[in-house]
Order: structure tokens, then sequence, then C-alpha cells
């Protein structure tokens, strides 16, 4: 069962409770008998799992609940609290050696968890976030364009690269690479190292070796998210050998697991760093705990989304979209703008994030909204700048020059017409749409564009 899954099924649960004025204990068990199953569908380990569902029903029988709150507002705020405390109370950023010399992070973990994507998405961050000096070390030379991929990375992110090619063993290459970053002033080293399909030996005992050589003041381990119940023993078997200083959850933006976070962190302790929530380089998110519990519970992450959207939307732009909006003076430029902006918010899984909206996020059909955005951009870009702004003079012979400007056909420009009456019509409707819940007929509207 997929994390988003819990997520809704957490939400569903406590709308039920939410109607009711009393906290029975009959509607109360049902409630947790509900997360029960949820977590241990989304693969939290039963132990955790029992110990989580006792916890919340001490509390929520040992409150006063017929208070000023309401018994639903309550039972929300306890699993809430609960979920945040067994992911860990406080966020906790990276540990920075003392000034003087490079801090250095080691990231380990299985084959193919993200070790060597995530070692750039840590340079980028650490390098525009935090204006440090980062060397990325490629230290699987075992792989096969391992070190290439590494290579392909750094220059992408604007960092250096230090390699020895695949003959020299990776504790050497480690320690040569901490010894050139401190002579070349480095703020940081991320040691990248090889996975294996199993724990096995002879990669712990390298990685144990590479870290009593160099020290690490990070070591990290990439946990795919997917991989459920397992990565339980893998962290544990980790973290026995190595004593981690964190972990990098990874592909939460997937059809993914994220229950295994949970039992993680309360059965190993080892704490949650960072999460990887995409393919792409800027695909790395500081870990809130508060926020992934908000995000369980399906109460919108509203902090994490203004953080994203400030940095990928242009909010000045935005804003003068939705004012246009509001006045009706919207055209089709403003309609592709619209369009695009809606896909990068659904690509990005904002919708996700926003309060009530996770469970339309699944509704998009992305990749067919952008085949038909290209369509209608192709159409709009045929026609004049009067075209643009207004529609209605679009009689026959107009529409068959932008049909063979476009290399489209009248009935595809018609439809781009009608969806834009619609949209226009719709944003007019926007703030009343949102006070009486009428979204869905909105999201209908967007997934028209499938056609
Ligand atoms: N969707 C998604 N994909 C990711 C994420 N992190 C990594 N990947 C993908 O996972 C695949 C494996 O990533 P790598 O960084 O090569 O993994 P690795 O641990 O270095 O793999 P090995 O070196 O073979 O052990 C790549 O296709 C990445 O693009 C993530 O957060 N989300
Ligand atoms: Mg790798």
């Amino acid at each position: 069962m997929a994390f988003e899954s819990l997520t809704d099924r957490l939400t569903a649960i406590i709308k039920k409770v939410r109607g009711q004025s009393y906290l029975t204990e009959e509607n109360m068990a049902d409630m947790l008998k509900e997360i029960r199953t949820a977590l241990l569908e989304a693969d939290v380990n039963f132990k955790v799992v029992k110990e989580f569902v006792n916890s919340v029903k001490e509390k929520a029988i040992g409150e006063k609940v017929l208070t000023k709150v309401s018994p639903g507002q309550m039972i929300v705020k306890i699993v809430h609290d609960e979920i945040v405390e067994l992911l860990g109370a406080d966020q906790c950023g990276l540990n920075f050696a003392p000034q003087g010399r490079p801090t250095v992070i080691m990231l380990c973990g299985l084959q193919g968890t993200g070790k060597t994507t995530t070692a750039g998405k840590l340079a980028r961050l650490l390098k525009r976030k935090m204006a440090k000096k980062v060397l990325l070390v490629a230290g699987d030379v075992y792989r096969p364009a391992a070190i290439d991929q590494l290579n392909t990375i750094s220059k992408q992110v604007g960092v250096d690269f230090f390699s020895l090619g695949d003959k020299v063993n990776p504790v050497e290459i480690s320690k040569q690479a901490v010894k050139k970053a401190a002579a070349e002033k480095y703020d940081v080293v991320i040691i990248d190292t090889a996975g294996r399909l199993q724990i096995d030996e002879k990669l712990m005992d390298e990685l144990v070796n590479i870290q009593s050589e160099v020290k690490p003041d990070e070591v990290l381990l990439l946990v795919d998210a997917m991989s459920g119940q397992e990565a339980v023993n893998v962290a544990k078997a980790f973290n026995d050998k190595l004593k981690l200083t964190g972990m990098i959850m990874s592909k939460l933006d997937g059809d993914s697991r994220g229950g295994a976070a949970l039992s993680i962190k309360h059965l190993t302790g080892v704490p949650i760093k960072y999460i990887g929530v995409g393919e792409k380089l800027e695909d790395l998110e500081v870990f809130h705990p508060d926020r992934m519990a908000d995000r369980i519970l399906g109460m919108g992450d509203v902090v994490s989304l203004v953080e994203k959207v400030s940095e990928e939307i242009d909010e000045k732009e935005a804003k003068k979209t939705v004012n246009k909006m509001m006045s009706g003076n919207f055209t089709l430029n403003d309609m592709l703008s619209q369009l695009e902006q809606v896909k990068k918010f659904a690509n990005s899984k904002f919708l996700k994030l926003i309060p009530g909206m996770s469970q339309y996020a699944n509704q998009l059909d992305t990749e067919k909204m952008e085949k038909r955005i290209k369509v209608m951009k192709a159409i709009i870009d045929s026609m004049t700048l009067e075209e643009r702004e207004h529609p209605e003079i679009l009689k026959n012979s107009r529409k068959m020059r932008i049909a063979s400007g476009s290399g489209t056909s009248n009935q595809e420009i018609n439809q781009v017409l009608k969806q834009f009456e619609m949209m226009k019509q719709q944003m007019k409707d926007l703030p009343n749409m949102m006070k009486s819940g009428k979204m869905q007929s909105m999201m209908n509207n967007l997934n028209n564009l499938k056609k």
C-alpha cells in the first residue's frame, strides 16, 4: 500500500470522528483499528504499530475529552503528535566539522537506493543554500560507469570532482580526497560509495575502513522508500557496523511505502535528515517530522509548499495572472501560462501538500496534459496579438490560417477556445468554488484537457 493511501485513509478515519460530538470508546476503537491496519499496510513494523496505537489510546483516554476542543480535533492532535514523536521530535541538520578542516560526508546504502544522485543533490544544496565549496568523490570503483555518472552530476551542479580511476581502492581514494580538500580549503567532501544487492561482509568492511581512515562527520544511509519492511533490517545492519549519523529516505515521490521511515527511526534511533522527492538534482528536502506528520494525516504541508512554490514559480507573474483571472481580463496567453503552472504544480507533487487537495493529486494526468498544452501553444503562437486578446474575432478564415500555421485542425482550435471560455468562467467563480467545495468540477475540467 502506498504512502499516499495512508494519508487518504487516516483522513477518512478522522473525518468520521470529526462529525461526532463525543468521542466514545466505540468510535475510538474503530478509528484505532483502522489506523492500525493502515500503518501495517504501509509497511510500518508491527511492533511499532502496536506501540503507536497503544500510546494514542492511552493519551486519548487519559485526556478529558469533553472540553472545549472537539473530540475529533483532539484525536487529530494526538495522532499527529504521536507520529511526530515517532519520527523524532526535532528536525536536525548536518553536523559540520569545526573550523579549519573540511566536513566529510560519507553516503552508503544498498544498490540503486540513490547514493550517487543524492551526493549531487546534497552538493547542490550545500553550494546554493550554504555557499559551501564542495568536492564530490568517486568512491564506487566497481560498477562500470559509476565514476562517469558522478562526474556528470558534479558538472551539472558546478562543483569539483575527485577520482583516482577504478584501479585504486576506495579507502585510499577517500583518504587522498580528504587530504586534497584540506589543502585546498574545501568546506565539504562528499564520498559516494558502492552499493550491493544485499549486505555483504566485503562491502561493510570497506565502509568501516573508509570510516576509520577519514573519520566522517556524517555517515548517511540511503534508504529507498519503496523497499518497505526490508529497509528496517538493512538500516539495522548498517547501523550496527557503522554507527550511522543519519539517514536519507529517497523516492518518497513515488508510490512509496513511507511507513518504513517511521519504523526505522523508531527501531534504530537514527534520525532522518533529508528526503528525496524526485530524480532531479533539486529534489531533496530537509526532513521535518511535523510536516511529515501533517502530510501523513492529510492536513497539508503549507510551509514546505510555500517554500517550494516561491522557489519555482515567479510570484509576481503568478499574482498578475491571478489578478487578471479574477477581473475577467483573462486572455489565451494567460490560459497557456496558467496551464503550464498547473502542470508544474501537479508534476512537483505540490497538490498533495495543499490541505484538502491530496485526494485530487492523483486525478491529474500530466503527460496527456503536456501533449495538450503543446497543441494549445502551437495554436496560440499562430495567432496575432489581437486574436489572442480578443478570441471572439476568430471567424472561419482566421481559423483556417491558424490551423495551417500551427499544423492543427479547425476542430482543435474550437476545442481550445471552448476550454478557454470554460476556464475564464471558472476563474471568475473560483472564490465561490473554493468556499462551496466545488473543486471537483474544476478537476474534471482540467482533466478534459486529456483528450
Ligand atoms: N523518483 C526518484 N528517483 C530517485 C530518487 N533518488 C534517486 N532516484 C533514481 O534512482 C536511480 C538510482 O539512483 P543512483 O543515485 O544511481 O543510486 P545509487 O545508490 O548510487 O546506485 P548504485 O551506485 O548502483 O548502488 C536513478 O535512476 C535515480 O534517478 C528520488 O528521490 N526519487
Ligand atoms: Mg551509485
